[in-house]
């Protein structure tokens, strides 16, 4: 499929504002793809398509969770973590695409888990970075963003934590998980 195609019907799913966030994921993925030889196509398809359940109806999402084969302990946790399992469904079954690694990039995008591939790292860390962001915090990741991959994702996976939690609110488990093998991964 064009991804001329996709872009608009991407568009026509999100506000303005958060199809704007999707173009600059998408030119940060290509980017850090650039830098560490990580397929440029995947990378944009993951990208554009990442954030593309974010404004689903709340109920729809729980029915999708519950009616595939996506963890059900979604549901105990925050339902803005829904929006990148769903989106994984959703382009399965309504765009064809196929390849695992893609869907699993926009599947934990929100999160991160255990043994990320290259690709989900790269989508991670773009969402993370991309120029409209601005958390405390962000500029040192963005440094460290083009030098090495994994402890820029495990920075941006301790500050989103840290955030968290400063704010009294639920850590999903793979959020951990990734957390853990980041700091394993790096020296
Ligand atoms: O969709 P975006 O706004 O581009 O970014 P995102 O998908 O990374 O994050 C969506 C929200 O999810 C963000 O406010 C942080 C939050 N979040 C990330 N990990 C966890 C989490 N919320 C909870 N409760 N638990 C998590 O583990
Ligand atoms: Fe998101
Ligand atoms: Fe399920
Ligand atoms: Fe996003």
């Amino acid at each position: 499929m064009d991804l001329d195609v996709i872009k608009q019907d991407v568009k026509d799913q999100l506000t303005e504002h958060r199809f704007a966030h999707t173009l600059r994921v998408m030119d940060t993925a290509v980017d850090l793809s650039k830098r560490y030889n990580e397929s440029i196509p995947n990378a944009k398809l993951a990208a554009i398509f990442h954030d593309y359940a974010k404004y689903f109806d709340q109920t729809i999402m729980r029915q999708i969770i519950v009616e595939t084969d996506l963890p059900n302990d979604l549901l105990d946790y925050h339902h803005e973590l829904w929006h990148g399992p769903v989106a994984s469904h959703i382009i399965k079954e309504k765009y064809g695409v196929q390849t695992s690694d893609v869907r699993n990039a926009i599947k934990y995008h929100t999160t991160g888990r255990a043994c990320m591939s290259q690709l989900e790292k790269i989508i991670f860390l773009a969402d993370y970075i991309e120029p409209g962001r601005q958390f405390p915090g962000v500029e040192e990741v963005r440094e460290v963003a083009y030098e090495d991959l994994t402890k820029a994702c495990w920075m941006a996976a301790k500050n989103t934590t840290m955030y968290l939690i400063s704010k009294n609110n639920t850590i999903y488990p793979d959020s951990i998980h990734a957390y853990n093998d980041l700091r394993n991964q790096i020296n």
